[in-house]
């Protein structure tokens, strides 16, 4: 009989454990040997308020910095008024089969250029540059430029005429300032100008005691006008030496060490609210930081990270590749074994999202916090037809749940705005919204009715609510938002049409995100991604009604119209269909396979309960081929992690971590030197998509069980991983060695059943022993019990998709204890 040792440690000793037993990964630092050339070679640095691009110059060292409220445009959503009756239309065309002029219709009802009295969503721009001029380093020695991720501190060193100089800068999770430390090895020797640029164009650039100002007003776009007024203030703190200033220069000479804090703020307080100060919060933010010393401020910064970043470590073992710089192993991975690179990738992962999704922030955008630009590549806003959402998928299992909340107050606001294009365009209660919003929430339609018509996008959003709710238990974060979930769920009981055949209930008209079926049509009604969508918001409405005891009529009437979904349908080239009719090509290799939804992130789709549409999943994978944009291929590495093949996701990895190619043709994805994802151009999701698959490689949680190392590839032969989550708040501690587990540590901090699927070939009943942490009482054993529901699909029966011989066990655990499992 199957044995396990239950034992009572607190959470203060199990953080003991923990420490002593982490073997530290080896390489937590993205170094170079010269300076950045381009803003794809500079360092992120970023508080979630703040951010700026390091790039590290000798004789002059530049920083382009960003304020995450600073975006183009003012209050206001673009809901477009009177075209319910298009809809309508629309809606009648498509059921009788006239495609082509339920496109047209679409498209002139929605221009694809905003109309005078709209805006398609306002560009988020950047602040500016901050320079420090060196006169005199020109020729230098031993340059060493780093980003150590473990500290989220990014470092500049180099020699000039025998004197070491040296940079630290980092973006203050303590204080909301950058703070860039300069200093050298000999007294005396620190000669250098600051000065800046914006390139607002309502501007004024001018030194004031010492310090030096910008201010500024954002850009006017569409039909807004540029309302967001910020105030950034550039302080030195010299250790010797003199500061002068001239009309728009800070000159510091014979320094020993300055130390420069960087502040900026603005009027924006909510998306509908302006009223805030930027002067008075720009000298709040000074005042506390400049009230503690350098190193406190940095202790204090380097501590409030680690909270976040220490929970998970990873450590897939070391070549010698890992003593090169960055950008040579990036070059070189596809064909030197550096394992180390891929830990490195998945932790990076984690540094972008504690550094641009902070509690109380605004959400990451497509590039995260940092964008050099007035008008980035999408306007650098929200696009929730996939990029948003997988921005967040690292947050609940790489530990780092906090980094979710600016999302689900994004949610929110959303909920409230999006009330207006249900009403307004749909004649609907509850909220919707269409691909893309922006600092205003806007909701309505953006850049036409080809992209822009697809009323999904709150649908997808609120899976982030109930999954957070998965990871956590926490009932009052679920009432919060119940309403957020209720709203969406009301929307598509009123949203839904009778298909033709009269069986099911559809979203029309739609799109399966911005692929067609026929040249340049798109729109349609009932694709496979609306229905997937539509029934998770259904079950998790019904499901969260239930929890909270709330609603329980309205939960009938959604149970009875889920009913009326269409089901996934396997199609002629043995694909899941991606639209109601069997219309995909075999040849597609658009960079969205948007009805794999239901495969990742979703969990409609399992190997083990319908591996008919797990092979069908497979087949679309197969036909539309690996290679794609950055996020696309970041999306690919968690479909081929849930088919259960682990060295297909690794050959993703692969793609993913390929240099950027220089020739504009090829639009395909790759990584940056400074290891930020290309779509091309730079943009974050594929970052985080990858990120996310690296971990549902080693554990994934849905189908109701737990599978540990469900996809691990030959290449990662050894490693160990702690502190990734599972929903129902388990956090799972693995090792491995010849790709076999050695080692597994379930830390339950919610109590609950915990059902394991593990690989057959470990023998459980002899060889796993399961211990306490402490080693004391080793003959305490509680018992587990094998599985006593078996999951619908009993493994001998299963049929279309050759899934690994796996084995399920399950235990009740308390919360807050650790349930060690060691194989022998
Ligand atoms: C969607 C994608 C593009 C890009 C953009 C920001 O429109 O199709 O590839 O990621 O969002």
């Amino acid at each position: 009989m199957l044995k396990i040792i239950q034992h009572k440690i607190s959470l203060l000793a199990f953080g003991t454990f923990i420490s002593i037993s982490v073997q530290a990964q080896q390489n937590l630092k993205l170094t170079y040997s010269k300076p950045a050339e381009n803003w794809n070679e500079a360092l992120p640095i970023g508080n979630g308020k703040l951010g700026a691009m390091v790039f590290g110059g000798v004789s002059q060292e530049h920083l382009q910095l960003n304020e995450e409220t600073i975006w183009a445009g003012e209050p206001g959503n673009n809901v477009p008024k009177n075209t319910f009756d298009s809809i309508q239309k629309i809606r009648k065309l498509l059921n009788e089969g006239r495609f082509e002029e339920a496109q047209k219709l679409s498209n002139t009802t929605y221009p694809r250029v905003a109309p005078k009295d709209l805006n398609y969503g306002m560009p988020y721009q950047t602040m500016g540059d901050l320079f420090l001029d060196f006169k005199g380093h020109e020729k230098f020695q031993h340059y060493n430029r780093t980003l150590d991720i473990e500290k989220a501190l990014s470092t500049v060193s180099y020699e000039v005429n025998d004197v070491t100089f040296k940079r630290e800068i980092f973006t203050s999770f303590a204080d909301n300032v950058v703070v860039i430390k300069l200093s050298s090895n000999k007294k005396g020797s620190l000669n250098f100008s600051i000065n800046a640029t914006t390139p607002h164009v309502k501007k004024s650039i001018f030194t004031e005691k010492n310090q030096l100002v910008i201010t500024g007003t954002s850009g006017s776009a569409d039909n807004k006008i540029g309302r967001i007024n910020f105030k950034t203030i550039a302080v030195p703190i010299l250790k010797g030496g003199k500061l002068t200033s001239t009309q728009d220069h800070l000159n510091i000479s014979g320094a020993d060490e300055v130390v420069i804090y960087v502040s900026i703020a603005t009027n924006f307080k909510k998306y509908n609210d302006l009223s805030g100060n930027p002067d008075q919060k720009v000298s709040e933010y000074l005042k506390s930081a400049l009230s503690k010393k350098y190193d406190a401020e940095l202790k204090a910064h380097i501590q409030k990270y680690q909270k976040y970043f220490n929970r998970v470590s990873l450590n897939l073992g070391t070549t010698d590749q890992a003593k090169k710089t960055t950008d040579v192993r990036i070059k070189e991975f596809a064909h030197a074994k550096d394992p180390d690179l891929v830990a490195l990738y998945f932790q990076f992962g984690r540094y972008l999202l504690i550094s641009s999704s902070q509690p109380g922030t605004q959400p990451a955008n497509l590039q995260g916090i940092w964008n050099y630009q007035l008008n980035p590549a999408w306007d650098s806003k929200y696009t929730v037809n996939i990029n948003t959402e997988m921005n967040y998928w690292p947050a609940e299992n790489t530990n780092l749940s906090e980094m979710h909340e600016p999302l689900f107050d994004m949610i929110q606001d959303l909920s409230v705005t999006g009330q207006e294009s249900a009403k307004e365009m749909y004649h609907a209660r509850g909220w919707n919204m269409h691909h893309n919003t922006d600092l205003w929430r806007i909701t309505g339609i953006v850049d036409g009715g080809f992209y822009g018509m697809w009323p999904m996008g709150g649908a997808w959003l609120t899976q982030h609510l109930w999954n957070h709710y998965l990871y956590t238990g926490n009932k009052e974060f679920l009432k919060k938002y119940y309403p957020a979930l209720k709203g969406s769920a009301l929307f598509y009981l009123d949203v839904l049409q009778k298909d033709p055949s009269k069986k099911y209930l559809v979203v029309s008209p739609s799109m399966s995100p911005e692929n067609t079926y026929m040249k340049s049509v798109g729109i349609t009604a009932g694709t496979t991604m609306d229905n997937q969508l539509v029934f998770d918001v259904f079950n998790n409405f019904i499901n969260a009604s239930k929890v909270l005891n709330e609603d329980k009529n309205l939960s009938d009437e959604v149970k009875a119209a889920l009913h009326k979904l269409p089901p996934m349908q396997i199609g002629q080239h043995a694909q899941l269909q991606e639209w109601l009719k069997d219309m995909d090509r075999t040849d597609d290799k658009h960079r969205h396979i948007s009805h794999l939804y239901g495969l990742f992130p979703s969990g409609q789709i399992s190997p083990f309960r319908n591996p008919d549409l797990t092979e069908a999943a497979k087949n679309s994978m197969i036909y539309r081929g690996d290679k794609s944009t950055g996020w696309s291929m970041g999306w690919k590495v968690n479909w081929w992690a849930r088919l259960l093949d682990g060295n297909r996701a690794f050959k993703l990895i692969s793609d993913q971590l390929s240099p950027v190619s220089m020739d504009t043709k090829d639009q395909s994805g790759g990584t940056y030197p400074n290891l930020l994802d290309a779509h091309p151009p730079f943009q974050i999701d594929g970052n985080f998509g990858c990120t996310s698959g690296i971990a549902e490689m080693l554990l994934q949680s849905y189908d109701g069980y737990l599978y540990i190392l469900p996809a691990l590839p030959d290449a990662l032969p050894k490693g160990s991983v702690k502190g990734l989550k599972a929903r129902g708040g388990f956090e799972i501690d693995m090792e491995w060695k010849n790709s076999k587990l050695t080692k597994l540590i379930i830390k339950s901090t919610l109590g609950g059943n915990a059902r394991i699927r593990i690989a057959k070939n470990i023998n459980l009943k002899s060889k796993i022993q399961l211990k306490d942490s402490t080693g004391e009482n080793p003959n305490e054993y509680y018992q587990i019990n094998t599985i006593k529901t078996p999951l619908v699909s009993d493994q001998a029966e299963l049929k279309g998709f050759p899934v690994p011989e796996t084995q399920v066990f399950d235990f009740d655990t308390e919360k807050g204890k650790t349930y060690i499992f060691e194989v022998q």
